[in-house]
C-alpha cells in the first residue's frame, strides 16, 4: 500500500483527550492513580466505552473487563485487526503509560472516520484489564485470561491486599461482562506504548519497532523469625526476618549487577510486621521481579534465588516460603508484523530503530494467540512507574502515525 498523506492523526484533538482522560484519579504530583477496578478505574473505562461508541465502534465488554471498540470493514468474514493496550495504572503512575496505546488507537479510528477509509478488513481497540498487577497481581490478567494462560476461576479468585478479590471489584464496578474473554477470528495485534527505559532517547529516536519482550519471574517471599525487645535481646538470640530480607535483597543486587547479563532484578514490595522501632521484625513478605530476554537466565536466577532464600533463612534461623506468583516467557514478535511497522515507519517518514522490550506489555500474551508487534516512543530521561513520567507530544504524534499506517497495511487488503 502506498504512503496516504491525506489520513493522518489530529494532534490537538488526541492531546485535548488525552489531558481531560488522565484529570481522572490525577495525582498532587502531576501522575495517576487509577489501580485496576478502583473507583478511578471505573470513572476510566466509562469515559472510554463513551468516547468509544461517539466514535461509532460497537463496544463490548468481556468477562474480565477487556474492553472492545469494533469498526467492521468491508469483508464481515476477514479476520481481525486488533490494536490497544491498557488504562488502569501504579498506585503513583504516570499519565503516558497504557494511556498513549489506547487513546492512540481510538485517534487511528477518529482519523479514519474523518477521511471516510473503509478498510477490508474490521478493526477492534481494546483496553485489557489490570495489566500493571500491582493491585491484583500477575500483571497482564485480562490479557492473560484472553489468551487461555490463565483460567477465569483463577484470575477471579486474585485477592487485593484487603481481601477483596478480582471478580467482586468487577461487579462492583459494573464491567463483568457478558461477552466470553477469547479471541476470535484474528488477523493481528499491534500495541503502541512508551518505552520505559532510556534507549530511543539516547539514540535520538522517536520510534521504535519493537522485536520482542523480556521474559520474567516474579515471586513472594515469607521469611517468619520472632518478636521480641530490640533492647535487651542478645543479637545471639535473635531470629530477625528482615535480616533474611536484607540479605537476600543483596544476593538479588549481586546476582544481577554482573557483567555481560540482560538479567535484571527488583526487590519492590516490602511488608514488615509488627513495624515497630523498638520490635525484632518478626514477619517479613518481600517480592523478586527478574527478567531477561532468556528464559534459561530467568529460570537459573529463580534457583539461585530460592537457595539464597533457603541459606538466609538457615543463617538466621527462620522459616520461608517463596511462591512463585507467575512466569512469562522471552518472546520474539512476528517477523511480519515487525516488518509492517518498520514499513509504517518508513511511509510516515518517520526515524526509527528496533528493540527488545524490557518492560511486559499484553502484547506478551497476544503474541502467544496472533502475529504481534508494538511500537514503542520515547520516555524522556528514560523514566516511567512514576508520576514524572513524560513523553514528548511530537512522539506521542509520531508513535500514533505510525500505528495508524501500520492498521491500515494490514486491514487493507
Ligand atoms: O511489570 C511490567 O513490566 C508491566 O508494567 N506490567
Ligand atoms: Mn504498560
Ligand atoms: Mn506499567
Amino acid at each position: 500500500m502506498t504512503a496516504d498523506t491525506s489520513v493522518t492523526v489530529d494532534g490537538d484533538r488526541f492531546r485535548d483527550r488525552f489531558d481531560a482522560f488522565n484529570e481522572i484519579g490525577a495525582t498532587e504530583a502531576g501522575g495517576v492513580n487509577r489501580p485496576a477496578l478502583s473507583d478511578a478505574n471505573k470513572q476510566a473505562r466509562d469515559r472510554l466505552v463513551e468516547w468509544f461508541r461517539e466514535a461509532g465502534l460497537d463496544v463490548r465488554v468481556d468477562a474480565m473487563g477487556n474492553i472492545f471498540g469494533r469498526r467492521e470493514g468491508r469483508d464481515p468474514d476477514a479476520a481481525t485487526v486488533l490494536f490497544g493496550s491498557h488504562v488502569d495504572s501504579q498506585y503513583n503512575g504516570g499519565r503516558y503509560d497504557g494511556v498513549v496505546g489506547v487513546l492512540g488507537a481510538l485517534e487511528v479510528v477518529e482519523a479514519l472516520n474523518d477521511a471516510g477509509v473503509e478498510t477490508d478488513r474490521p478493526i477492534e481497540i481494546v483496553a485489557w484489564s489490570n495489566e500493571e498487577g500491582v493491585r491484583f497481581q500477575p500483571d497482564m490478567l485480562g490479557s492473560g485470561v484472553y489468551a487461555a494462560e490463565f483460567d477465569l476461576e483463577y484470575a477471579y479468585g486474585r485477592e487485593d491486599d484487603e481481601g477483596r478479590t478480582f471478580g467482586e471489584e468487577l461487579e462492583r464496578i459494573g464491567y463483568r461482562g457478558d461477552a466470553p474473554c477469547e479471541p476470535g477470528d484474528l488477523h493481528c495485534y499491534f500495541e503502541l506504548h512508551v518505552e520505559q527505559g532510556p534507549f530511543l532517547e539516547r539514540e535520538g529516536v522517536p520510534v521504535a519497532a519493537v522485536e520482542g519482550v523480556y521474559g520474567f519471574a516474579w515471586l513472594n517471599v515469607t521469611f517468619e523469625g520472632q518478636a521480641n525487645h530490640a533492647g535487651p535481646t542478645p543479637m545471639t538470640m535473635r531470629r530477625d526476618a528482615f535480616v533474611g530480607a536484607a540479605d537476600v535483597t543483596k544476593a538479588v543486587r549481586e546476582l544481577t549487577a554482573t557483567e555481560g547479563t540482560d538479567l535484571v532484578g527488583t526487590v519492590g514490595s516490602v511488608d514488615v510486621w509488627p513495624n515497630a522501632i523498638n520490635v525484632i521484625p518478626e514477619r517479613v513478605e518481600f517480592t523478586v521481579d527478574l527478567r531477561s530476554y532468556d528464559n534459561a537466565t530467568v529460570a537459573a536466577a529463580v534457583e539461585r534465588v530460592r537457595n539464597e532464600v533457603a541459606w538466609a533463612a538457615e543463617r538466621e534461623g527462620l522459616d520461608h516460603e517463596v511462591e512463585e506468583i507467575m512466569r512469562i516467557d522471552a518472546d520474539p514478535f512476528d517477523e511480519g508484523c515487525i516488518e509492517t511497522v518498520v514499513e509504517a515507519a518508513e511511509d510516515a517518514g518517520c526515524e526509527y530503530t528496533r528493540l527488545v522490550s524490557g518492560a511486559g506489555h499484553d502484547a506478551n500474551y497476544l503474541n502467544t494467540v496472533t502475529p504481534t508487534s508494538m511500537i514503542f516512543v520515547p520516555s524522556v530521561d528514560g523514566v516511567s512507574h512514576r508520576e514524572s513520567e513524560f513523553t514528548e507530544w511530537d512522539d506521542v504524534v509520531a508513535g500514533t502515525e505510525v500505528l495508524l499506517r501500520a492498521v491500515r497495511k494490514r486491514a487493507e487488503g
